[in-house]
């Protein structure tokens, strides 16, 4: 299902509305901004490296390299859990196991290695934000109802709750509702600063607290993306990519040609990497100035994964692109419908990825297909994979999936 959002206005197609019937509802039963105190200081990161456990994109990087490996024969499906509303989250596997993620019904889900639910959290609106947690276990999750969540952690209750920009309007539909939306990650630093996007791309403290706000003239629904000196890139509708120093201050932006909902990708050599409404993937050197831009044939909505010398991104002209990192085409491999899920790419080279055509998609380093498997609706949501080569993808269709191969007949 899609929010089509130009020029800062979003509709839904197919005059799909989650969440009910449009128009004023109640606000959301989360206290008002700013965000709740602190239950209890917050201690500081287990690792000064490496503080989250889990995130969009797999890293503060978004390389979304996994260092597990998708199995080599078509995997079925081991279960799956059903919600109120199309699941195009992607989700998250906590320390203990768990997965998380959100769906359009407005919920957080935690659900055992086993497929059972061990809870709920309903947010006021719509989820289409991916858990981000921590190694204490705490997990951020955004919600259209404006607001960044800590929930956690050994417990179903937020630590704190962050309001997001002073939309007039929290909830519902059309520009006014959506400019404040919490779509973006949120991205863990390795300091354990949140970053995530609004009306505008923020920067919260571990403990709730506002550490800066970077305003921008359409909303930042595109995930920000570290480099490795601490620098803040994310793009926005207002067509611009943005890379903010640690402090909040500009280093510099970058126009493109249409709204950027992608969320950047940063190469090891510091390339920044990220797809536009234009039709075009961008790179871009560390210091703003263009290296190429790749010309696709539909909106750039995925997110871009980095292999070993070659960048994976979905269009919605149903390819998924393989581009070596001098711009030239490796390959595509075309798939029945538009792409908004983000490849994921093993330890091996193989990409995973999902499309409109409601398939479950992985590929061989070399562009041809090693399997598919036909899910229920959509597949918005980014693959992820857990060591034991179990994939989590969710659909259009209300289900989060768990897929694994060798599965035996009985089950
Ligand atoms: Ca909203
Ligand atoms: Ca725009
Ligand atoms: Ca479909």
């Amino acid at each position: 299902m899609d929010r089509i959002c130009e020029a800062g206005q979003c509709v839904w197609a197919q005059g799909a509305v989650p969440l009910g019937a449009p128009g004023p509802r109640p606000a959301p039963a989360v206290p008002a901004r700013p965000g709740l105190p602190a239950a209890a200081p917050l201690p500081l990161p287990r690792s000064a490296i490496e503080p989250a456990q889990a995130m969009f994109r797999f890293g503060p990087a978004h390389r979304g390299r996994s260092p597990y490996v998708l199995p080599a024969a078509r995997p079925s499906v081991w279960w799956s859990v059903t919600t109120g509303g199309p699941v195009s989250s992607s989700p998250a596997i906590a320390e203990d196991g768990s997965l998380l993620f959100g769906s359009h019904d407005g919920k957080l889900y935690a659900v055992s290695r086993d497929g059972s639910i061990k809870w709920q959290y309903a947010t006021g609106d719509i989820i289409f934000s991916s858990p981000a947690i921590t190694h204490d276990g705490t997990i951020y999750i955004g919600s259209d109802d404006d607001h960044l969540y800590a929930i956690g952690p050994r417990s179903d209750k937020p630590r704190w709750v962050f309001q997001v920009g002073s939309c007039p309007q929290r909830v519902g539909l059309g520009p006014e509702a959506s400019r404040c939306d919490v779509d973006a990650g949120p991205t863990i630093g390795p300091d354990g600063v949140i970053y995530t996007g609004g009306d505008g791309i923020y920067a919260i403290n571990p403990d709730g607290t506002l550490r800066w706000r970077f305003p921008t003239n359409g909303h930042v629904a595109s995930a920000p993306a570290l480099m490795a000196d601490g620098t803040v890139v994310a793009g926005s509708q207002d067509d611009v990519i943005y890379a903010i120093a640690p402090g909040g201050f500009k280093r510099w932006d970058f126009r493109t040609g249409g709204d950027i909902d992608s969320s950047p990708s940063i190469g090891d050599d510091g390339t920044i990497y990220v797809g536009s409404d234009d039709r075009k993937l961008y790179a871009l050197n560390p210091d703003g100035t263009l290296r190429w831009a790749f010309n696709t044939s539909g909106d750039l909505r995925s997110s871009p994964a980095l292999g070993n010398g070659v960048v994976y991104i979905g269009s919605f002209d149903a390819q998924l692109y393989a581009i070596r990192t001098d711009g030239t085409l490796y390959w595509t491999f075309r798939t029945g419908d538009r792409i908004v899920s983000s490849p994921l790419v093993d330890a091996k080279g193989a990409i995973a990825f999902g499309s409109q055509d409601d398939r479950l998609y992985a590929l061989e380093p070399d562009g041809r297909m090693r399997w598919s498997v036909e899910l229920g609706g959509d597949v918005d949501s980014s693959p992820i994979l857990s060591g034991d080569g179990t994939l989590f993808v969710g659909s259009d269709d209300r289900k989060m999936y768990a897929l694994r191969a060798g599965l035996s007949a009985s089950r």
